[in-house]
């Protein structure tokens, strides 16, 4: 049981190290070169003599094929990404160049290694952008392509793998093509390729200028300098279906565990708008969310995906797995963590 994770040093490269570390798994972390020490997230791995970091680049051919076929993994999960939906806007090719061709790198590599090894890929729950499935009242399944990005609400809607995809920033168009390419593989090359469609999770490690941890960040700070400016977001009314990394990457495992190779989506099957986020977050510290936010037009996108909520029915039935981390637990995580308390 050999793993190599791309994107080791980011969140759900963290967390996985963990598990696959637990499981007793010989783990190899990709890590790209950085000027300054990233591996805050890695700090219980990287006593353990079973986890070793290599430095490399997903969008170099050559460092992917020659660090493949050192290592001769049994299990790649490529989590390697430019993962800032935002961002994406402003680094269109970047993010396609990292995401699209950096995935191709990584497939080309494992379809000529010596023993080809199962791969996993991150795909996402943004590549739905605001398509949805409905059951109507005859209980038939409905698909609604929404070309105007509208949240429609006459039903519960939700995605899940049949729902129609409509990416609408570089960062999901990137992945719906990168998906595309480990379906080819799979298919083209009777590789093992299988793909997790994660709707949003979170955890004290989230980067810092992804909503939630945003948010947390800035309480803790605001208890400890009550001088601190007040908090900047965006778009307030945007849903997302929050689940726990540490639960995300245990479905991960579980993906590469069938005997065949399959797609899925990772959700928790509820979701919550960036007030309520706010609202529950503000409330552990006794604070109220509407006299320390400023709305910043700066964080609105070109393009806004309004409602997330997945149906992951599939993975239930087939990996057995189920999220066990709650909403609220999961806010209160992430407070405690930021306010210092864990
Ligand atoms: P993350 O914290 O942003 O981690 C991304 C990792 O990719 C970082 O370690 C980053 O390294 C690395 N990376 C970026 N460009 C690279 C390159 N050119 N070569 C090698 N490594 C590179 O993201 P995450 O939340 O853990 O997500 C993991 C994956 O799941 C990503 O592919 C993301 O798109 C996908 N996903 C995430 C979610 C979610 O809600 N978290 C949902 C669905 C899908 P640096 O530290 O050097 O930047
Ligand atoms: O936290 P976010 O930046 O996450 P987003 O865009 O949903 O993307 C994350 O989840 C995807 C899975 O669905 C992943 F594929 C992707 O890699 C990433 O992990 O934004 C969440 C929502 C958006 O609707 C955004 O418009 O929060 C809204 N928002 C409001 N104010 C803000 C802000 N987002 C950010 N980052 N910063 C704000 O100030």
């Amino acid at each position: 049981m050999i793993a190599f994770i791309t994107g080791a040093n980011g969140q759900d490269g963290s967390y996985l190290s963990e598990i696959l570390l637990d499981k007793g798994y010989e783990v190899y972390g990709l890590k790209r070169r950085s000027s300054t020490d990233n591996m805050w997230r890695l700090l219980s791995c990287s006593t353990n003599s079973k986890f070793h970091l290599v430095e490399g680049d997903v969008s170099d051919a050559f460092s992917m094929s020659s660090l493949i076929n050192q290592i001769k993994p049994t299990e790649v999960y490529h989590l390697a990404a430019q993962s800032h939906v935002a961002t994406s806007f402003a680094q269109p090719k970047h993010t396609l160049d990292v995401n699209t061709l950096g995935t191709l790198n990584v497939l080309e590599a494992c379809k000529n290694a010596s023993v080809r090894p199962k791969v996993y890929f991150a795909s996402t729950s943004e590549t739905f952008g605001a398509n949805y499935s409905y059951f109507n009242l005859k209980g038939e399944i409905c698909h609604v392509i929404n070309k105007n990005n509208e949240f429609l609400s006459d039903f519960p809607m939700f995605q899940r793998e049949d729902t129609p995809l409509g990416p609408n920033s570089p960062y999901a168009v990137s992945k719906v093509a990168a998906a595309d390419l480990c379906r080819l593989y799979r298919q083209g090359y009777g590789m093992y390729v299988a793909c997790g469609t994660l709707m949003n999770h979170e955890s004290p490690r989230r980067g810092e200028h992804f909503v939630t941890r945003k948010i947390t960040k800035w309480i803790g700070q605001k208890l400890r300098n009550p001088n601190t400016p007040k908090l900047e977001l965006g778009n307030l009314k945007a849903c997302r279906d929050f689940g726990h990394s540490r639960d995300y990457c245990n479905a991960m495992w579980l993906i590469l565990q069938q005997n065949e190779p399959d797609d899925f989506v990772i959700a928790t099957g509820k979701a919550w708008s960036v007030e309520q986020f706010l609202e529950t977050a503000f409330k552990l510290v006794d604070m109220n969310w509407q006299d320390n936010v400023v709305i910043n037009k700066e964080f609105f996108r070109p393009n806004e995906v309004p409602y997330l909520r997945g149906d992951a029915s599939k993975a239930k039935a087939k990996l057995g797995w189920e999220p066990k981390v709650s909403f609220e637990k999961l806010v209160e995580e992430m407070v405690a963590s930021d306010i210092g308390v864990i």
